[in-house]
């Protein structure tokens, strides 16, 4: 049966930060290529609808961590660490995986991208699942621990953002539509990227609330994975509407 290897946490979470070093070294002054930064509009071949693509790559995230935990024998009742916060990952993953790919009006997804991208959360889903219901020790009075209390803040604040600014970028079309228009409302107010701003709060929440380090290395990856992609759809908005709000920011309110 699994037990816990400190040095296979250690190993994945350091592998996992250099991805993420990779990952910005690689995309920083190019955007990866799905989306609004496609460059050929219309290749069919090698595609994927969105919806399928989606599920496809984010199913892993969900169902890893989620297996870990039912088939995890015997199972262990202590309360917090492989339970709840293992169930807040999870709990993400079913909005992007059930939740999110039947609602997105999103154009075919390169399926290059698909396979890297579940390959990656199979990695992500595994480490954390792991670490958290085979690794993870907390007192007993974890839940009042100031670093649980907010880490649970921001993470579901965090993930309000993304999913009402998810919801936002979707009502942009109607149903067949793949023009991009100016996003309006919610925190896009404020940003270009308010769903990824979301997303980046919410799992450094995540982070703060586990206080682990595969937590921390993953709240790093997504900040070097959709940063750089909120500055990118930034600059396509300046180059593609002349009216575009000037005092919008890419990622950060007021900031950046
Ligand atoms: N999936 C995370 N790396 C990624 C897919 C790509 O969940 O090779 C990371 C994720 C993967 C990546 C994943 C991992 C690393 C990969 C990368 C590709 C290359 C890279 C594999 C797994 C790689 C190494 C080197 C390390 C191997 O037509 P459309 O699709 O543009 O329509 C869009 C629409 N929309 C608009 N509609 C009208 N008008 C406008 N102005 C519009 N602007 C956008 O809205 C979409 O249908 C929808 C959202 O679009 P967009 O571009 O804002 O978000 P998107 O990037 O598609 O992300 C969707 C959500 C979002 O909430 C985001 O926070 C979350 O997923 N996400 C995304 C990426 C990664 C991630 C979260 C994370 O790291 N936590």
């Amino acid at each position: 049966s699994m037990q816990c290897y400190p040095g296979l946490v250690l190993a994945l979470s350091s592998l996992l930060g250099a991805l993420a070093l990779l990952q910005l070294s690689l995309y920083l002054r190019v955007p990866s290529r799905y989306g609004k930064h496609e460059e050929r509009l219309c290749r069919p071949r090698g595609r994927l609808p969105a919806r399928c693509a989606w599920f496809l790559q984010e199913l892993p995230s969900f169902l890893v961590p989620a297996l870990l935990l039912a088939l995890r024998s015997p199972p262990r009742l202590e309360p917090l660490g492989c339970r709840l916060l293992c169930c807040l990952f999870c709990w993400h993953y079913f909005y992007r995986t059930f939740i999110y790919p039947f609602f997105t009006r999103g154009r075919p997804f390169p399926l290059q991208l698909l396979f890297f991208g579940m390959l990656f959360c199979i990695y992500n889903g595994f480490l954390q699942g792991y670490y958290l219901i085979y690794c993870a020790e907390y007192p007993n009075d974890w839940c009042t621990d100031i670093r649980f209390t907010s880490g649970l803040l921001l993470f579901l604040l965090g993930m309000g953002i993304n999913i009402h600014s998810d919801l936002l970028l979707r009502q942009l079309r109607k149903p067949g539509e793949v023009t991009y228009k100016i996003p309006q409302g919610g925190l896009f107010t404020y940003v270009s990227g308010a769903n990824y701003f979301g997303e980046i709060v919410e799992w450094f929440g995540f982070a703060i609330a586990t206080w682990s380090l595969p937590a921390f290395a993953f709240a790093f990856f997504t900040l070097c994975c959709i940063g750089p992609r909120a500055y990118h759809h930034h600059r396509y908005y300046l180059k593609t509407f002349t009216d575009y709000p000037k005092s919008r920011k890419a990622l950060i309110p007021f900031v950046f």
